[in-house]
């Protein structure tokens, strides 16, 4: 395996810009916590090591090459990929609508580097709700990202005028397209090509991919599932989905998706009890405050980069 570089990397970023994006990302964490908690959501506290954790995959669009894992007394614990089988499980506990700031952990492929929106560590503002279906969290978004727009805005009018970044402003319901209909106007590889097409995020929806993102009972072969894209060509925001949540369903995916039904043994007692119907999402802080800020790479506005394939100093 090819060894991480780039020393130098770290030390070329301007201290003043990591100071700007220091106080945007605080300003960000600082919003999006009020809203959720405004929104009625419980703020749990992240997981980080685990018997289960998201596949993520299989899925064509992903590139990592292992999961981090430890022993530890006799036990293998996964370092959190997604917090997304935890979060179903909290909502069967019973709590509706849930927030959580997760460090997740994602060994990409070195070459992931050079995409400008790949971390190999991050957090994400992951939520769930319990009953909810897609249009439910479109609009929870929607409000959500002209909301973080606005104050940012205001509070870091300094921080953006030293980058010398300015905001689109945009209004209304985001548009929604399937990844049908991107693929065939921008091509297979869409993402980008969209994203810089467009001046205000967009939802796309229905993608083929891991086993908890719930299959159209209407429509084999296409999903309740949505990814939100930032314009400007900075890419993906959010992804989420309604969940299967039956028993039968699951193990069918999981079964489907050739994965080792072993490792999520307590996931699928729990699972057998009975799930709670849900939908929600995840997004990457570090990615957002890239966008609010146009930082050229989401490593420049981490304090301590981890960019793949970029040794790590400090
Ligand atoms: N957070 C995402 C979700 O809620 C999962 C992920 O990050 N892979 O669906």
């Amino acid at each position: 395996m090819e060894k991480a570089q780039g020393f130098q990397v770290i030390l070329v970023e301007d201290a003043g810009k990591r100071k700007a994006y220091a106080k945007i990302t605080s300003e960000v964490l600082r919003y999006s916590t009020d809203f959720f908690h405004r929104k009625g959501f419980v703020q749990l506290m992240p997981v980080i090591l685990s018997p289960i954790t998201d596949p993520l995959g299989p899925d064509p669009g992903s590139s990592v090459i292992k999961t981090g894992e430890i022993e530890y007394l006799g036990q293998r614990l996964s370092l959190t990929q997604s917090m997304i089988l935890h979060k179903q499980l909290a909502v069967k506990e019973g709590v509706e609508k849930l927030f959580i700031i997760s460090p997740n952990v994602r060994l990409e492929h070195p070459k992931r580097g050079k995409s400008g929106k790949h971390l190999f560590e991050f957090s994400q503002l992951d939520f769930e709700i319990a009953h909810a279906k897609k249009e439910d969290v479109f609009a929870l978004m929607d409000e959500f990202v002209r909301g973080v727009v606005e104050h940012t805005r205001v509070a870091c009018r300094e921080e953006f005028a030293a980058l010398g970044r300015e905001l689109l402003e945009f209004d209304g319901a985001f548009p929604i397209y399937t990844t049908h209909e991107l693929k065939e106007k921008f091509g297979e590889d869409w993402e980008t090509v969209a994203s810089l097409a467009h001046k205000s995020p967009f939802w796309a929806v229905c993608h083929k991919r891991e086993f908890y993102d719930k299959e159209d009972p209407e429509e084999e072969g296409h999903y309740l599932n949505y990814d939100l894209v930032y314009p400007e060509g900075f890419g993906e925001a959010l992804s989420g989905a309604e969940r299967e949540h039956e028993y039968s369903r699951i193990v069918g995916r999981i079964g489907k998706d050739m994965l080792d039904a072993g490792r999520y043994e307590a996931y699928l007692e729990l699972a057998k009890e009975g799930l709670v119907p849900s939908a929600g999402g995840g997004f990457g802080i570090e990615r957002l405050v890239r966008y609010l800020s146009g930082a050229t790479h989401v490593g420049d506005v981490q304090m301590f980069r981890r960019v793949p394939g970029e040794a790590v100093v400090v």
